[in-house]
């Protein structure tokens, strides 16, 4: 005879607080008891089948797996445990006209009396479920309703600030069937002269945090990259909380121009900021560097066209933010406008963005704006540009975009669902020093090479 001990026990609510009946409450842990044969459900995901347990929450919004049923109705019992190689399961809750949470549970089971018998139960955290139509202002996946009945701030993804984002704080992994892009974090920006274009960008105002050699004899590393061994310097340059990964490729070195056009498709242009365009402009004609004037007056300028000394297009626009002085007194760059990506077929490229995890905002005149969690904005730029995207990741200018996931095996699994190719079928982990990350890379329709990194 089964030894049956534990109930599973919680509630959901609508973001108002009102109970929700006929909820699917579904965990996926191990099951014990009569009711498990009947109540087993399999949800395909991208990574996995997994089997379930599932049942619905009644009038009040309770649901129970109850290993106590006496009787008849035992052929209802449940006990949901652990895999006992697993500190939580996985439980879903979905109803019609809702987004779906799903939560990763540690169940933390304790003693209870009533009339005089002893059970044990674990109480699951409240669930207010979002209705489709909820706004989620930061991102988060949570809408604001649901983030004020959690307590959570509805406009920062990351509300105490300690680098775990909301819906993780809550929830864990999440869905299955979702990518984990947080943030932007750097521009890898190629080069043919290391030190030469690291005294450019210094003189914008971007500073070196670290040089690094990097060697990289494995070919299945250097697929990561989609390139054969190779070798290079490398230095991440910090500016206003941006970063350009400043690239010296040794081996194989590809010394082909970067786009002389900004409607070239995919990264051809940087696009940065400055408190003073006036003041900058001076520095620039102090230090022999040409510029042209796109908007604006000579006296009261607000874009110019510049470029770094392999060509790479460089726009600086005035945004007055109070942003305060970079630390180098030379410029008043304070960061990263925006970033655009050229592409050839705006509709195809606004689904695959949209695919590979970007909030869609707008679209409107051939331009689609999408942004990251962060609140980063991209545009896609539809260009009529015969010119193509870089062919591999050493090419001369911005090689490639990085964006940060906290949860990169995910990302390759949903990915993967989607048809996408990637360079590696696992995440890579980098010899030498940048082995406190993993990365794995793959390339938009037009070819531009996007990287997920999570950091370990
Ligand atoms: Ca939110
Ligand atoms: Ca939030
Ligand atoms: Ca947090």
């Amino acid at each position: 005879m089964l030894y049956l001990s534990s109930c599973t026990i919680g509630s959901v609510k609508d973001t108002q607080g009102n109970p929700l009946e006929n909820v699917s409450v579904t965990a996926y842990g191990d099951c014990a008891g009569q009711g498990c044969g009947t109540h087993s459900v399999t949800t395909l995901t991208p990574a996995e089948s997994l089997t379930g347990f599932q049942i619905q929450t009644i009038p009040n919004g309770y649901y129970v797996f109850n290993p106590y049923y006496p009787g008849n109705a035992a052929q209802n019992a449940m006990e949901i445990n652990l895999d006992t190689s697993e500190s939580h399961y996985r439980m879903q809750f979905s109803k019609t006209g809702f987004k779906d949470v799903w939560m990763d549970y540690t169940p933390d089971f304790e003693d209870y009396y009533i009339n005089g018998q002893s059970f044990s139960a674990t109480k699951v955290p409240e669930i207010y479920l979002c209705s489709d139509q909820e706004v989620d202002s930061d991102g988060d996946g949570i809408c604001d309703n649901a983030e004020i009945m959690y307590g959570t701030d509805p406009f920062l993804a990351d509300s105490n600030g300690d680098g775990i984002y909301d819906d993780q704080e809550l929830f864990g992994n999440g869905s299955p069937y979702d990518m984990n892009l947080r943030s932007l974090l750097h521009y890898n920006i190629n080069v043919s002269d290391f030190n030469t274009s690291k005294d450019f960008y210094e003189l914008l105002g971007f500073s070196v945090l670290l040089q690094v050699n990097v060697d990289v004899t494995d070919p299945n590393e250097a697929q990561g990259l989609n390139l054969p061994p190779y070798s290079l310097i490398a230095a991440p340059m910090f500016l206003g909380g941006f970063i350009i990964d400043l690239i010296q490729f040794n081996s194989p070195y590809d010394g082909t121009a970067p786009h002389d056009s900004p409607d070239d498709l995919g990264l051809a242009t940087l696009s940065l900021k400055t408190e003073n365009l006036l003041s900058d402009m001076a520095v620039f004609d102090a230090n022999n560097i040409t510029y042209n004037l796109i908007a604006g007056t000579l006296s009261d300028p607000e874009v110019i066209q510049f470029a770094d000394p392999d060509g790479t297009i460089i726009y600086l626009t005035e945004v007055q933010e109070n942003a305060g002085l970079n630390s180098s007194g030379l410029t008043y760059v304070h960061g990263l406008l925006n970033t655009n990506i050229n592409v050839s077929d705006l509709s195809s490229a606004t689904t695959f963005y949209e695919e590979i995890g970007f909030n869609i905002i707008d679209q409107q005149n051939g331009v689609t704006n999408i942004e990251l969690l962060d609140g980063h904005q991209f545009t896609l730029t539809e260009s009529i540009s015969g010119d193509p995207a870089y062919q591999e990741v050493n090419h001369l200018g911005i090689g490639r975009i990085a964006i940060l996931t906290t949860n990169i095996d995910q990302d390759i699994k949903v990915l993967e669902s989607k048809g996408i190719d990637l360079y590696t079928s696992q995440a890579i982990v980098p010899s030498g020093p940048l082995n406190i990350l993993r990365y794995v890379a793959f390339e938009d329709p037009d070819e531009t090479v996007i990287e997920l990194v999570e950091y370990n």
